[in-house]
């Protein structure tokens, strides 16, 4: 095998390999596929998206088939080398054509991509009555705010099944970026400015979040869950979440609670409590959640307790800062912050 043969080998390897791979990862990726859609935006836009590659591969293989015939149809044969072929110069008809046809395939393109534009702009009538959502980017978690609910919560979104949800996107400090994959497309999330969005879950599940617009030390960490239900569930989560944080029984939750008070008060809030502070997540729940620290771990015992003596340990650049008030814990006191905070259902 000569050089030139063993290159095109090797290269032609290494292709099929990072194919491979890339398919590994789609699979790994399966609860943030774009092609796994569950819901009428996200089916929208995938339907764009076949489109136009159906339409690219089909202009791939029509000027790449006219190229490779002429390649192989008027190659120097053996004996001709020296002489030049028949020239000729442009031919009017066959531009004409061919520029007609790029604007039709254009037109083609761009109608189911105004059509997908426009059910973005805002929730159909027909979808359903919509229910309102401000999520607001923080470096580096999501706070959801129920404005016609009057409820607050942070990095799990809960929805009604098969209604629309119509989002206000605002950013606490920097850039972020709103991405629900299975339900929608990428939304920056722009200090200053409201962006506007929305989606629907087909039925109830559960969907990963995450940021997509990077905006610092725990850009990849800032992730976010939602979990939608049929309806008299999610009545049921809105009356749950609309109580006070429970009152502490047991001695180390009532010391807990004494410990919040005394320095995570400054930067959480507990409804129902002096607690009122708005830097970190509203924790008036936060027993009720399943993850901790924007969806990156579960919410166990060791992984909050972790969370409380170590938090820029736990997560990258974590402006969860207990220096800043002057709190020392000892292991006693953390067991009892997280007795207290598994209590808030
Ligand atoms: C200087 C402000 C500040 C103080 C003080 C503070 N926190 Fe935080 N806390 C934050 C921020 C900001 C986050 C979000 C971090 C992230 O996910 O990037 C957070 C996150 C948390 C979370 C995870 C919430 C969730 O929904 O995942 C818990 C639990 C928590 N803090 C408990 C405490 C406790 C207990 C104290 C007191 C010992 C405390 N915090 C003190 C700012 C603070
Ligand atoms: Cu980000």
């Amino acid at each position: 095998m000569n050089t030139k043969s063993k290159r095109l080998l090797q290269t032609l390897l290494v292709f099929c390999y990072s194919l491979f791979l890339q398919f590994n990862a789609f699979a790994l990726m399966d609860g943030m596929s774009t092609f796994d859609v569950q819901g009428p935006v996200a089916r929208e836009q995938l339907h764009v998206f076949w489109w136009t590659l159906a339409i690219v591969v089909f202009l791939t293989l029509t000027v790449g088939g006219v190229f490779f015939y002429t390649l192989i149809r008027f190659r120097s044969k053996p004996g001709e080398e020296d002489s030049v072929p028949e020239q000729s110069h442009g031919n009017a008809n066959v531009e004409i054509a061919l520029i007609i046809a790029s604007c039709i395939l254009l037109l083609v393109i761009a109608v189911p991509n105004a059509k997908a534009l426009f059910l973005m702009e805002a929730p159909p009538k027909e979808e359903g009555e919509p229910i309102k959502v401000v999520a607001i980017g923080h470096q580096w978690w999501w706070e959801f705010q129920y404005p016609d609910l009057g409820i607050t919560t942070a990095n799990e979104l809960h929805i009604p099944a098969g209604r629309p949800v119509d989002f206000d996107l605002k950013s606490a400090d920097v850039l972020h970026s709103f991405w629900v994959p299975k339900l929608a497309g990428k939304m920056d999330v722009v200090p200053g400015q409201i962006n506007k969005i929305w989606f629907k879950a087909d039925k109830a599940d559960k969907f990963y979040g995450q940021c997509t617009e990077f905006c610092g030390d725990s850009h990849a960490n800032m992730r976010f869950l939602v979990y939608s239900h049929e309806q008299a569930d999610f009545d049921q989560w809105v009356r749950d979440q609309k109580k006070d944080g429970v009152k502490p029984e047991s001695p180390d939750q009532v010391n807990g609670q004494q410990i919040f008070m005394k320095g995570c008060n400054s930067c959480h809030a507990v409804k129902g409590t002096g607690a009122m502070g708005v830097v970190g997540p509203d924790l008036t729940h936060f027993g009720s959640r399943e993850t901790l620290g924007s969806a990156i771990y579960d919410n166990t015992d060791e992984n909050l307790a972790k969370w409380i003596r170590d938090p820029k340990g736990m997560k990258p650049g974590n402006l969860m800062n207990l220096e800043q008030v002057n709190m020392v814990l000892s292991d006693r006191d953390v067991n009892a912050l997280v007795a207290y905070l598994k209590s808030l259902k």
